[in-house]
């Protein structure tokens, strides 16, 4: 399949998902009409939709009902968005423009990025315990568990506080594996675990899902580290080289452009492999790994 193919696929997700987010989402009215606004500001803004991408693509493995998928990529989606929205704050990457737009902060005012950021976290799990999601309690509870461990101290959260300590200091390439692992890759891994979860998938497909979703995610942020080396303004829809400035600790930054490159392409390659379980119903997520590595945004 061509890059060109793919990303017309990609788009026909994303349309998708966003037409669940615009009905899961409140609407802009009453006393805290702001603080939807701004939700649906930071959701609509744009994006490529891949972790919910991911999370539609590994429930079709296990034939899960296509709304119930769309429910959590959404929460993923919405999760996501927060932590982008929170990132850019001024106490922390200080940034003006995210997804091609004015950041939160800049368009409405920083409480407002804070509170919407925590009610985008919060509708996250309340979209993951309605019984509209799946019928047994067990797996609402194993989707929200699964997803709070995620994004929690010891995932997103806790890869964020490290990265900031980090800032300035020497790093070691496995302190910097961990540190991505924790901020990027745990939210993929979920994407990639949750329909495995939803469709009572056996344990060595549920490993197989994880053993993916970690190369590829580690391949995803060697790609973003690369972009915001090379990558324009305009074509990022974010300000690049701040990383670099802020004396962040990154792939490129430890390896150089090339070897940074390599080492993308094997854990893309590897990560394809580990799907030799799956049939071609994982075409898509082989796709996606190209994808990672080839994407320009
Ligand atoms: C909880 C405040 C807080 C932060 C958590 C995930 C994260 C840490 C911060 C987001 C900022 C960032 C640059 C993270 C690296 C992961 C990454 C590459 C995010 C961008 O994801 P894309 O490329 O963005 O999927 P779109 O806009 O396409 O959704």
């Amino acid at each position: 399949m061509s890059q060109a193919l793919f990303e017309n696929t990609l788009n026909v997700m994303r349309k998708k998902v966003e037409d669940k987010l615009e009905q899961l989402l409140p609407n802009a009215e009453g006393p805290e009409g702001r603080l939807f606004q701004a939700m649906r500001y930071a959701v609509f803004a744009g994006g490529k939709r891949f972790r919910p991408f991911l999370a539609c693509e590994s429930a079709k493995l296990f034939d899960v009902q296509p709304d119930a998928a769309l429910r959590v990529a959404a929460a993923i989606e919405c999760i996501h968005t927060y932590s982008l929205v929170h990132d850019d704050l001024p106490c922390m990457d200080d940034d003006d423009l995210r997804r091609g737009l004015p950041t939160v902060h800049r368009k409405f005012d920083e409480a407002t990025a804070v509170l919407a950021g925590d009610a985008l976290l919060t509708i996250a799990f309340e979209i993951l315990a309605d019984p509209d999601t799946h019928q047994d309690p067990y797996i609402r509870n194993e989707l929200t568990r699964r997803l709070a461990l995620a994004v929690g101290g010891h995932g997103m959260v806790g890869g964020q506080m490290i990265d900031l300590l980090s800032e300035g200091t020497d790093v070691e390439i496995g302190g910097i594996i961990r540190m991505q692992q924790l901020k990027t890759g745990a939210l993929i891994a979920y994407a990639c675990e949750a329909g495995a979860v939803m469709g009572h998938a056996s344990t060595e497909a549920l490993h197989a899902l994880h053993a993916y979703a970690h190369d590829m995610g580690l391949a995803f942020q060697i790609a973003d580290d690369l972009l915001d080396q090379e990558g324009d303004v305009e074509t990022l829809g974010k300000t690049p080289g701040k990383d670099a400035n802020v004396g962040k600790a990154t792939f490129v930054a430890i390896m150089g452009v090339e070897k940074a490159r390599n080492q993308a392409r094997m854990l893309a390659d590897q990560a394809i492999q580990h799907l030799d379980l799956f049939d071609e119903k994982a075409d898509l997520l082989r796709e996606a790994a190209r994808f990672v590595i080839n994407r320009r945004h």
